[in-house]
């Protein structure tokens, strides 16, 4: 089944790239790193907090040999201090590999939700920390679903998260969707519920996936989400041989008391890989990948992303124009 090709994309006038993206690269890195991207953003006990992935490998041998969880510190949210080891390592029968990050604050604890690849599938995980050393793993959903990110309070008495299934009998092949379900404790989910379809993004033909932990607005929970487009007729585009996707961000807005309710959507791209640092020189090119999201008290949104599966960048909106973009949902 074919998809009608998506043509060009452009990014929204409302989004300002920060001038000194990219915000963190391999080279702050004091330890193995190759690619460093899709980092989970937090403000937390004064400080912004982000657990990015690492892979390390070879740069000039273009190859990665693992991927591990960093983390890195700010007082301002743009210049990062990495810490000297990284923060979270995970191996053991079966599991490839974790990767992806993404964290949120839920009364005062720190959650970080992460994707592992086993030779069963991709698992979503989510894990808790008080110090950013241990990690307590408290939840792993069953292959095949990743990109689980969490709300940053309850709403009526339960957690929520949305997340990302790979269901192989959908609309043909590669049709995601985002999910969203419940738990009373983090450990048990359920009540899960089809959210947004790709049908319903303009500008995905593929896949479409949560992103950024949503911000809770006075309108509904704000979130950011990727968008993938599929064309065949993309040649080599990155390091790998047969990347023929292009990934975009989205915004879309929540009801804040039944989260289940999509809102307010923007029928454009909020992003699309447009910079250089987004377009070329990477692993896989055309990739914006936004993972973390913050509301300052100015209104100002900073937006935490990777570029071209390499690098971690920051975007900035100003929230009012973020939720202007959400025309209402029909
Ligand atoms: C997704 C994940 C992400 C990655 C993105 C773009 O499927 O693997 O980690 O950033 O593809 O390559």
């Amino acid at each position: 089944m074919s998809e009608p090709i998506i043509g060009s994309l452009e990014s929204s006038p409302v989004i300002t790239r920060h001038p000194q993206n990219p915000v963190l690269s391999s080279k702050d890195v004091p330890y193995r790193s190759a690619l460093v991207f899709n980092a989970g953003v937090a403000k937390h006990d004064g400080k912004y907090v982000m657990l990015f992935r690492n892979d390390y490998g070879s740069l000039r041998a273009q190859r990665i040999d693992g991927t591990n969880i960093g983390l890195a510190l700010s007082d301002d949210g743009i210049s990062w201090e990495v810490q000297p080891k990284p923060c979270f390592t995970l191996q053991g029968e079966g599991i490839i590999h974790i990767y992806d990050p993404h964290l949120t604050i839920i009364e005062d604890r720190c959650y970080m939700s992460f994707a592992m690849d086993t030779f069963h599938g991709a698992r979503g995980c989510i894990a808790v920390t008080e110090d950013f050393e241990d990690f307590e793993i408290l939840t792993m959903t069953v292959p095949d679903n990743r990109n689980l990110v969490l709300f940053h309070e309850r709403l009526n008495d339960m957690f929520v998260r949305l997340e990302r299934p790979f269901p192989a009998y959908s609309r043909g092949k590669d049709r995601f969707d985002i999910w969203i379900s419940e738990s009373p404790d983090l450990r048990h989910w359920g009540n899960s519920q089809l959210l947004i379809g790709v049908e319903d993004v303009p500008f995905a033909n593929n896949k479409i996936g949560p992103g950024t932990p949503p911000i809770k607005t006075h309108k509904g929970w704000l979130t950011i989400f990727h968008s993938v487009d599929l064309d065949p007729n993309r040649g080599k585009n990155g390091w790998e041989e047969t990347w023929k996707k292009r990934y975009s961000a989205g915004v879309m807005l929540l009801d804040l008391e039944e989260p289940r309710k999509v809102i307010g959507l923007h029928k454009e791209p909020l992003m699309a890989p447009e910079a250089p640092y987004e377009v070329e020189g990477g692993y896989r090119n055309n990739v914006v990948f936004p993972t973390g999201m913050i509301l300052e008290e100015s209104g100002e949104v900073k937006i935490y992303y990777g570029a071209a599966d390499t690098v971690v960048c920051l975007a900035t909106a100003h929230v009012d124009d973020l939720l202007n973009l959400c025309t209402i949902w029909s």
